[in-house]
């Protein structure tokens, strides 16, 4: 069969310049997903094309994605990743994967035992939101998640992504070996905090001893990450069939833009990404806000109302001036005003640059897909900013009518009348809520008194309440288009 690894490729293809024989596998990779592969992976290899880097990827898919790893193994871990602009292509193979794994194909024990081999200097993560098994309103440990229950009853034979890096670190501590750092790269506001107070609640529930161990050894770099890489469709992948004259199951198209901001706090070395243009900084979290909530932010609000108004794609939301001028008017006047920046940082440049990549009409950034796990996303991408606001007495209507978005569309019903198919890990009772009170303003309050998202202070607060129950009116009166013209 012909696979990635047994073609010649076209000279013009991008392909790994380096002994790829020689990279040693010092970094496990939680989250074989759609961004890490067009992100970190691809920083990996950039470092290897322009340096004699030996830092190598081992992926592991812990849910779902098992036939992803079994396409990659059959590929000797190449894949490729196709940069689409509005107007150019650019198409790369990526050499940095050395192994990978899947606990339904190679079991549970291969790879805590991989995780846990002497040159592993860093275990890294993108894993949703949902991953953390995090209380979405607080960042902190969720107890009653089902899976940290089973973990903690069955720590040797995990499920969770904090499950494995304790069993992990567990058997380092065992046999007198240096710790690894563990780097979260997802969405999440404070990621690295965020997994550190997540693994020390959880190990310290198993064994405070270990608990300790892990504080005193390890390191979490909190980490901004962002490139737009939606999931991969048929049509992307019969494009990068054309691209590369041969099938690449693991193939995925993104935007050309990318940036990482890492907080330089690794126990065991790191590569030097900073040859592939991340930047290395003490003080990640302003930088985190900024992207959480202007970027991730407006996306979120997008996503909510395109869909109701009847966009597939962000792109598609773009071309109406209603939601272009509300989408800016969400970064600038809701998100931008509610940071504390660096100085000499330009937002209203970032919020432009964010408008023109959102354009990109080669894109297919399916509003869908970004308005899934809304209730782990919400908090970090309006709770913040909305405090402020709250705090200052300052205008928040761009967060009231995104908030107002989110519970028109977990209703589960669009403006025609059609099923929308809600992904979210508390769906069950957000539908049990909005089944309740039916396409009335009454259900305003009860979502917003669901702690787990919305903390009290804004939860319950009445300012709130009365704006995002006029939002939500509208959006009933008067639908999505006219409720984001209005704005
Ligand atoms: P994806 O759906 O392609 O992949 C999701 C990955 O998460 C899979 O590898 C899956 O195995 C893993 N996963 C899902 N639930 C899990 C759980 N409970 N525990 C452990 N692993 C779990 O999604 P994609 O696009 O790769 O995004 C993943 C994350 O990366 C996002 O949630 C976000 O935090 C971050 N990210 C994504 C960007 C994008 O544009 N796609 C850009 C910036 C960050
Ligand atoms: C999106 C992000 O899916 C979503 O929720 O908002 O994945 C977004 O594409 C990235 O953060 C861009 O860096």
């Amino acid at each position: 069969m012909n696979t990635l690894s047994n073609t010649q490729l076209n000279d013009e293809i991008i392909q790994p310049n380096y002994n790829r024989t020689a990279l040693k596998t010092k970094i496990v990779h939680l989250g074989f997903g759609a961004f890490h592969r067009a992100h970190q992976a691809l920083f990996t290899d950039e470092v290897a094309q322009k340096s004699d880097s030996d830092w190598g990827i081992c992926e592991v898919n812990l849910f779902g994605g098992e036939a992803l790893i079994s396409a990659l193994r059959q590929q000797d871990h190449l894949y490729s990743v196709v940069e689409k602009g509005a107007e150019s292509t650019t198409i790369k193979v990526i050499g940095a994967v050395t192994e990978s794994f899947h606990p339904a194909s190679n079991g549970i024990n291969t790879i805590i035992e991989k995780m846990a081999e002497p040159q592993v200097a860093i275990v890294s993560m993108t894993i949703t939101e949902k991953g953390y098994c995090t209380d979405p309103a607080t960042g902190r440990l969720d107890k009653n998640n089902p899976l940290v229950i089973a973990d903690l009853s069955n720590p040797t034979q995990p499920s969770s992504a904090l499950g494995y890096i304790v069993q992990a670190l567990q058997l380092r501590r065992e046999r007198g070996q240096n710790a690894f750092t563990v780097m979260s790269c997802d969405n999440v506001q404070e990621n690295g905090h965020v997994a550190k107070a997540a693994i020390l609640e959880f190990a310290a529930l198993l064994n405070v001893e270990l608990a300790a161990w892990i504080e005193a050894h390890v390191t979490f770099p909190c980490t901004m990450v962002d490139r737009i890489v939606p999931a991969a469709t048929e049509e992307t992948l019969n494009e990068i069939t054309t691209l590369l004259g041969v099938q690449d199951p693991c193939g995925i198209a993104c935007e050309p833009f990318r940036q990482w901001v890492i907080e330089d706090n690794f126990v065991a070395g790191r590569p030097e990404w900073n040859l592939a243009g991340a930047e290395f900084v003490e003080d990640v979290v302003p930088y985190e806000e900024m992207k959480l909530r202007m970027l991730n932010g407006s996306h979120s609000f997008l996503a909510y109302l395109g869909y109701l108004g009847g966009y597939e794609h962000i792109a598609d939301t773009m071309t109406d001036q209603g939601y272009r001028k509300a989408a800016f008017d969400m970064m600038m006047r809701a998100q931008a005003s509610s940071l504390s920046m660096p100085e000499g940082t330009d937002l209203n440049a970032y919020a432009t640059s964010l408008i023109d990549r959102f354009t990109n009409p080669s894109l297919k950034h399916k509003t869908w897909q970004i308005a899934m796990d809304g209730s782990q996303k919400i908090p970090q991408r309006m709770g913040s900013s909305l405090q402020f606001h709250l705090n200052n007495q300052t205008d928040f209507r761009w967060l009231a009518t995104g908030i107002a978005g989110w519970m028109r569309y977990v209703s589960g019903v669009d403006e025609q009348g059609q099923d929308i198919d809600v992904r979210d890990p508390m769906v069950h009772h957000l539908s049990d809520i909005c089944s309740q009170h039916g396409l009335n303003a009454s259900v305003v309050p009860a979502l917003l008194s669901i702690e787990a998202i919305f903390q009290t202070e804004i939860g319950q607060n009445e300012q709130v309440i009365a704006a995002v129950t006029l939002a939500y009116q509208s959006l009933i009166d008067n639908g999505a288009k006219a409720t984001v013209a209005a704005l």
